[in-house]
């Protein structure tokens, strides 16, 4: 079976296909859906994979991944505006925003959305960690200024990222329930 990421980041079909090559074969469609304006990553995934079923063609499945860095001393910021934010303020300047905070917790988010002929489905994941001044050169988007464990995202392999990620948690509750209805 051969499964369509939706998307237009290469670093979500990177880590998607080292953690699903065992189950199915991921190609990455790239393709901009609608994401709908919400507070939840599942409802914004949910209706961004119905959407992108059917603009890659409507007969094989499809995932989109909704993902997001929620800032706790910040009411969750940029939360499900981080592409939006990555894209204006960038890296650095959340860095900066968040260098003035007494607690400097945060949590990477994320919901992959299924969908094929019949059904759509959620599964989502999330990471806690702190936000640090940027280290490390892998990864992508916030993961140089993203510490757990001692380790930013962007200084672990994508082995390492995907047994603690967001993504790889999601991604692995998503590989259960393919084994499971096959
Ligand atoms: P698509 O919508 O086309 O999939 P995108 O990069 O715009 O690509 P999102 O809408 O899910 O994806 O935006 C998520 C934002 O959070 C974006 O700025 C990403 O770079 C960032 N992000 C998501 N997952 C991440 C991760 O594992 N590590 C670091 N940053 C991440």
């Amino acid at each position: 079976m051969s499964l369509q990421f939706v998307t237009t980041n290469p670093g979500k079909v990177r880590e998607a296909t080292e953690y699903l090559s065992e189950y199915v074969e991921v190609e990455q469609f790239d393709y901009d859906y609608a994401e709908i304006q919400s507070d939840s990553l599942a409802d914004i995934a949910a209706r961004g994979a119905r959407e992108a079923f059917e603009a890659a063609g409507g007969v094989d499945p499809v995932i989109v991944d909704d993902a997001g860095l929620f800032i706790d001393a910040l009411d969750g910021f940029p939360g499900p505006y981080s592409s939006y934010v990555e894209d204006t303020l960038g890296v650095e300047r959340v860095w900066h925003l968040a260098e003035g905070l007494e607690d400097r917790s945060a949590s990477f988010r994320c919901t992959v959305a299924y969908a094929d002929a019949e059904t759509v489905e959620t599964f989502d994941g999330e990471i806690p960690g702190e936000i640090v001044a940027p280290r490390g050169e892998g990864g992508f988007g916030y993961d140089p200024i993203f510490e757990h464990g001692g380790e930013t995202f962007a200084e672990m392999g994508t082995e390492r990222k995907n047994e603690l990620s967001h993504r790889g948690r999601a991604l692995d509750d998503l590989a259960d329930w393919l084994a499971k209805r096959e």
